[in-house]
C-alpha cells in the first residue's frame, strides 16, 4: 500500500495556503506507478576460546533453512559461530523483477543479478531489540525531533511558503481510516500527518507498544534504521539483497511461497481483507501489525519478507532503475543509483522499501510480492514501515573481533 511517503508534503498540505497544498499534493498523493549453510571458513578458537572467522569461503547451497542461523564447519553450530537471529543467505545468480499482472511498471524489465553471500535477520527488527538500541546510545528518531525546515525545504518546490511553527513538531504519518468507501485516488483520505506519533506511540500519542515486544518497529526513518544497524554492527539490505532473500530460491515466482495466490482460509502473510481502506475483517488474524513470526517462513526460513511491514533498503530510489540496467550483463552486486528521482516527487530523495505490508491489498497495490518496490524519503516515519538488517562476512568478523576486546577487556 502506497503511503503518502514525505513528511515534509504532509507537513506543507496542512500548514500552508490553499494553492500551495493543492499543488504539492497533486504531486505528492498520486497513486503508485501502473498498477545451510554458512559460510565454511577456517574458523579457529581464539585465545579465550571464541570463535574466529580467519578466512571466508563461500559456503555451499543452504539444506535446511532452519538450520541458518549459524555456520557449520569444524566446529558445530553454536551462537558464536554466526550472528544470532541471522539466517546465512548463500550468494547467487537469480532474475530481478517481475512481469506478473500484479506488477507495476518498476519492476521490469527483468535482469539477471548475481549478489554475493551475506546474513540477514530472520525477523523484522522488534519493538524490543530497538529499545535495546535507544537505551543503550540514548538516541531520539527523526519522529521524535522537530521537523527542520532548513532540510524540509530542500523537498519542495522553490518559493514554498515556511510552514507556521506549530506545524514544524515532532511527528509521523499514521494510518487513519475512513469509516465509509472512498475513491482510492488521494492517500490523503487514509493518512493523516500525526503530531506525537513515533516509535513508542505509532499511531497517535493516545497509543504505545505496551505488550507488543515482539511486533516489529515502526515509525522509524531510514535515518534511524541506519542509526540502528550501525550500533549492532551491520547494515540495511540492498534492494537486490532483498528481492534475492525474500524469493527464498523460488525462482520467478510471484510470490514469497510459489505461485498460489493469497489463501483466505489459511494467509499466508499478513495483509489487508476486506475492503479497503474502510473496512478490515482481518481474516488472518491482525488488523495492523502482526508479531513476527506470526505467519510461515519463506524457502530460507526469513519471516514477514510478505507483508506485516514494509522494510527500508540501503539503496536511492528511482523509478527506472530496471530500465536504466537493460542490455547489461549479469549485474554484480548493484547498489542503486547514485542518485534518487521519482518524476512523481521530483524534488524529493527516496530510499527503497521492499516487502509490502498489513494494509496491502489486490485492489489498491499487491506489494506482498518480493519484487515490488516502494519509496519514501529517507526523513519520513510511517506506521507501517519498518526494518531488518544484512550483514557481510566482513561486518561478522569486525564485530566479533570487537567483542572479542571487549570480553577481554572486561574485569
Ligand atoms: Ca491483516
Amino acid at each position: 500500500m502506497i503511503p503518502q511517503n514525505s513528511r515534509s508534503y504532509w507537513l506543507l498540505s496542512i500548514g500552508v495556503g490553499a494553492a500551495v497544498a493543492s499543488a504539492v499534493l497533486v504531486l505528492a498523493l498520486g497513486r503508485p506507478e501502473s498498477a545451510a549453510d554458512a559460510p565454511r571458513g577456517d574458523i579457529s578458537p581464539d585465545d579465550d576460546g571464541s570463535i574466529v572467522i580467519t578466512k571466508f569461503v563461500p559456503p555451499a547451497e543452504n539444506a535446511d533453512a532452519d538450520e541458518h542461523c549459524a555456520p557449520a564447519g569444524r566446529f558445530a553450530a553454536t551462537a558464536t559461530d554466526g550472528p544470532s537471529h541471522m539466517v546465512w543467505i548463500p550468494g547467487g545468480q537469480f532474475t530481478m523483477g517481475s512481469t506478473h499482472r500484479l506488477a507495476r511498471a518498476n519492476e521490469s524489465p527483468l535482469h539477471e543479478v548475481r549478489v554475493d553471500g551475506f546474513w540477514i535477520d530472520k525477523t523484522e527488527v522488534t519493538n524490543a531489540e530497538f529499545r535495546k538500541f535507544v537505551e543503550a546510545t540514548g538516541y531520539v528518531t527523526t519522529a521524535e525531533r522537530p521537523a527542520d525546515w532548513e532540510e524540509l525545504k530542500k523537498q519542495v518546490p522553490a518559493g514554498t511558503p515556511k510552514p507556521p511553527p506549530e506545524m514544524l513538531v515532532p511527528g509521523a504519518l499514521v494510518f487513519t481510516p475512513p469509516d465509509h468507501a472512498v475513491p482510492l485516488d488521494n492517500v490523503g483520505q487514509w493518512w493523516a500527518w500525526t503530531p506525537g506519533a513515533n516509535w513508542r506511540h505509532p499511531e497517535g500519542p493516545k497509543t504505545s507498544i505496551d505488550g507488543k515486544d515482539d511486533h516489529p518497529v515502526v515509525q522509524v526513518s531510514w535515518d534511524d534504521a541506519v542509526a540502528y544497524t550501525k550500533w549492532a554492527g551491520k547494515r540495511l539490505p540492498t534492494e537486490a539483497e532483498w528481492e534475492f532473500a525474500a524469493r527464498g530460491r523460488l525462482e520467478k515466482k510471484p510470490f514469497t511461497w510459489g505461485d498460489a495466490p493469497l489463501s483466505e482460509t489459511k494467509p499466508q502473510a499478513n495483509i489487508w481483507q476486506g475492503s479497503f481502506p474502510h473496512h478490515n475483517t482481518a481474516a488472518d488474524g491482525y488488523p495492523r501489525s502482526a508479531p513476527v513470526k506470526s505467519f510461515p517462513p519463506n524457502g530460507y526460513g526469513l519471516y514477514d519478507m510478505a507483508g506485516n511491514t514494509w522494510e527500508w533498503c540501503s539503496d536511492w530510489f528511482r523509478h527506472d532503475t530496471y530500465r536504466r540496467r537493460a542490455g547489461d550483463d549479469v549485474i554484480e552486486n548493484p547498489t542503486g543509483p547514485a542518485k534518487s528521482f521519482d518524476p512523481r516527487q521530483p524534488n524529493m530523495p527516496q530510499r527503497v522499501q521492499r516487502g509490502g505490508s498489513f494494509l496491502c491489498n489486490d485492489v489498491y497495490c499487491a506489494s506482498y510480492r518480493p519484487s515490488a518496490r516502494m519509496a519514501t524519503s529517507p526523513d519520513t516515519g510511517l506506521s507501517h514501515l519498518g526494518f531488518r538488517c544484512a550483514m557481510t562476512p566482513a561486518m561478522w568478523q569486525a564485530k566479533s573481533e570487537k567483542d572479542g576486546a571487549t570480553s577481554r577487556a572486561a574485569p
